[in-house]
């Protein structure tokens, strides 16, 4: 009988413990968000972020739509004989208490084919897709480069 209460109480102290250790999810927020205007007329704009995890678990962000042009996650890469190009990026992955900087020179969010010129202090709307967290809506103030 005793050695059944003993049971008992360790399963209960075990769901307790598994309970507390359970991660709450990405919690996810963007910073320092800005958008470049194309630099010739009917060029591509681009957008910078810092995309931050103060959650417990890692996400993905999947993609970004705007309801101004065709969005995609590019990364800016050093190609042959030293000519930079820029690659889409498929997905990133934003480490549980971490963050991913889209910069200049670097990850980027690439606005193509904008339906009409963007000037600073323009805003754009996003809507970043994430794995886990789902829709997140942000608007990004155009600036000067
Ligand atoms: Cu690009």
């Amino acid at each position: 009988m005793r050695k059944w209460i003993v049971v008992i109480l360790v399963t209960a102290v075990l769901s307790l413990a598994a309970c507390n250790s359970e991660p709450s999810g990405p919690r996810l927020a963007v910073e320092d968000a800005w958008a470049r205007p194309p630099a010739t007329a009917g060029g591509n704009g681009a957008v910078y972020f810092r995309l931050i995890n103060s959650g417990d678990q890692a996400d993905t962000l999947l993609g970004i739509d705007s309801p101004l042009a065709a969005a995609e996650i590019h990364q800016t890469v050093l190609k042959e004989n030293d000519v930079m190009g820029m690659e889409r990026v498929p997905s990133v992955a934003i480490p549980a208490q971490g963050e991913v900087v889209f910069e200049q020179g670097g990850l980027h969010v690439m606005l193509i084919g904008l339906e009409r010129p963007l000037a600073v202090g323009d805003l754009v709307p996003l809507t970043l897709q994430f794995e886990r967290a789902g829709k997140m809506k942000v608007e990004v103030e155009a600036r000067e480069p």
